[in-house]
């Protein structure tokens, strides 16, 4: 334990039971300088397409992140062999959400024939007792309620919904995984539910992820099951009670010049933005507290190669390209205030993610000991939950994790039986600000004590939590 206690001097240090969070500052880049943000120019990556060629693979794409692939993949030396890899990853683009959708304009969103299959079935399979159900989401203007709230008419997908190339996309993803692991696991073409587990959120997004993503992984896959757990304190998404937590994160945001210093010095932005979009400066929707609401309706268009929007009452009044471009460095810098540059965003993910790390350790724990027999254990979730991994393993430069974001933890075993982790991000090892540097081939007994001094055990987890 003496390698993180050493370093105190150099950082603050909170405790928490028996364990201290120790928070290493992130590099300094484009991202977290808010001159540059404010006054700088240019979107900080791609932000209209799901592709990125080849020769620049790796680079921040918000449509569709990179992600482990056998082109860029790196094969560490034969001493040691592959065991486990646990995978988290963000669901793949989609629609904004409907609490995003306020923007009065009628820019469509079609989705016809490719709603969500939703349906019950019982043991004896589909074919003895039930049929397939897809939704087609559908506007009635009968309804008065029609047009007022949401993304209205001319629309038929559910709000959200992962879009028909948002499905590809997740496809793609399964093949590309496949390409690289497939023969390092002895992973074969349909699912053995006892080397392989998949686990979702209860957000039906992440399960029409799975479903392209598993027949890219296997191809010959059919009535996979997935791992969900109960809502009100599934460690995925996450939604545990961790009231703590919450008020750690409230502290360094709502209210806190930190925070709101780069609201007011964006208001030019926020006028033009309103102006077009018909939202009070006084909403109580969101719309103000953050660049989330605008960030997610502007770049979920431009990721479909969509018109940036313009207002309903006068289509000359539109939002441009530099302004959008801002609203997504905006974003950028948030994602990186909320989870690495404010000196309290260690604590609060280790308090808000806790859960599915110890969930993780625990795993990777089974295998070792040779509990378990799982070799691949993947979970489809969301930037609220791939965040708190990034901040919990304080990664040097932070971004809003986008679409498809991937995480992949592999562990190794060398011939005198020693374990050790790599972990990508990107499909390349993840470079953090903590002692444990580029998490590339450490000794896995490390990142448990590192684990250890932030976390602590599950009771003392659920106590700092709570009590
Ligand atoms: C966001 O997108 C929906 C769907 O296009 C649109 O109807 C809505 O009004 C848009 N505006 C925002 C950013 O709220
Ligand atoms: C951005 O530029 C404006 C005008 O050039 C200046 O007043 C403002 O202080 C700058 N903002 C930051 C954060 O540097
Ligand atoms: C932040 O960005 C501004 C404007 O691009 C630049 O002048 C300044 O050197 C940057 N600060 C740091 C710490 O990199
Ligand atoms: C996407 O944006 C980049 C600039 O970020 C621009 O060069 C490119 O032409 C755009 N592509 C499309 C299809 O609009
Ligand atoms: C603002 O951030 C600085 C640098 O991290 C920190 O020292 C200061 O305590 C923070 N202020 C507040 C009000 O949290
Ligand atoms: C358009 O005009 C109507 C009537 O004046 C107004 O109620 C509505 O808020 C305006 N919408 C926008 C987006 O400006
Ligand atoms: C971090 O959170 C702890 C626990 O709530 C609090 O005592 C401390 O003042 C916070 N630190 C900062 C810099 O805000
Ligand atoms: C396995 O790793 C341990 C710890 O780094 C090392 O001491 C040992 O020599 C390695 N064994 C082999 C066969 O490389």
């Amino acid at each position: 334990m003496s390698f993180f206690f050493s370093t105190l001097t150099l950082a603050a240090a909170v405790s928490l039971a028996n364990a201290a969070v120790v928070h290493y500052p992130p590099s300094s880049t484009s991202i977290n300088n808010l001159t540059f943000v404010l006054n700088g120019s240019g979107a900080p990556g791609i932000f209209n397409s799901s592709d990125t060629s080849d020769d620049v693979y790796g680079v921040y794409n918000w449509c569709n992140m990179p992600h482990v692939r056998t082109r860029e993949y790196k094969t560490p030396s034969n001493k040691f062999t592959l065991e486990y890899i646990e995978i988290i990853q963000r669901h793949h683009k989609r629609t904004p959400y409907a609490s995003n959708t306020f923007f009065k304009e009628d820019i469509p969103w079609p989705c016809q024939k490719a709603g969500p299959v939703t349906y019950g079935k019982g043991p004896n399979g589909v074919a003895a007792q039930v049929t397939e159900v897809q939704w087609q989401a559908f506007t009635n203007e009968d309804n008065p309620w029609t047009n007022t709230v949401g993304p209205g008419f001319g629309s038929s997908c559910q709000f959200p919904q992962i879009t028909p190339e948002g499905i590809e996309d997740s496809h793609t993803h399964g093949a590309d995984i496949r390409s690289v692991y497939a023969h390092r696991l002895g992973l074969t073409n349909s699912v053995d539910s006892n080397k392989f587990k998949i686990r979702v959120t209860n957000n039906v997004i992440t399960s029409q992820v799975a479903g392209g993503l598993l027949k890219g992984l296997f191809p010959q896959s059919q009535n996979v099951q997935a791992l969900i757990q109960y809502s009100s304190y599934d460690s995925l998404e996450p939604t545990y009670s961790c009231p703590n937590g919450d008020s750690i994160r409230s502290a360094y945001t709502t209210g806190n010049s930190n925070w709101t210093n780069h609201l007011s010095a964006a208001s030019n932005l926020y006028d033009k933005l309103d102006k077009v979009s018909g939202i009070q400066r006084d909403d109580t929707a969101g719309w103000h507290t953050s660049f989330d609401h605008y960030y997610d309706n502007l770049s979920a268009k431009q990721c479909h190669g969509k018109p940036l929007p313009c207002s309903v009452n006068d289509t000359s009044l539109c939002v441009t390209q530099d302004e959008a471009d801002t609203v997504y460095r905006l974003g950028n810098w948030e994602y990186s205030y909320y989870f690495r540059d404010a000196d309290n965003s260690s604590l609060y993910s280790a308090l808000h993610y806790g859960a599915w790390i110890l969930e993780l350790k625990g795993h990777l724990e089974d295998k070792i000991s040779g509990k378990s027999e799982v070799k691949y254990f993947h979970n489809v979730a969301h930037d609220g939950s791939v965040s708190p991994v990034l901040g919990f393993f304080q990664i040097s430069e932070m971004h809003w994790p986008g679409m498809g974001s991937e995480i992949v933890f592999e562990l190794y075993k060398n011939k005198s039986n020693k374990y050790f982790l790599r972990v990508l991000w990107g499909g390349q090892p993840m470079v953090t600000s903590t002692p444990l540097g580029i998490l590339d081939m450490v000794p896995v007994e490390n990142v448990f004590s590192y684990i250890d001094s932030m976390i602590g055990t599950g009771s003392q987890l659920y106590a700092a939590c709570t009590s």
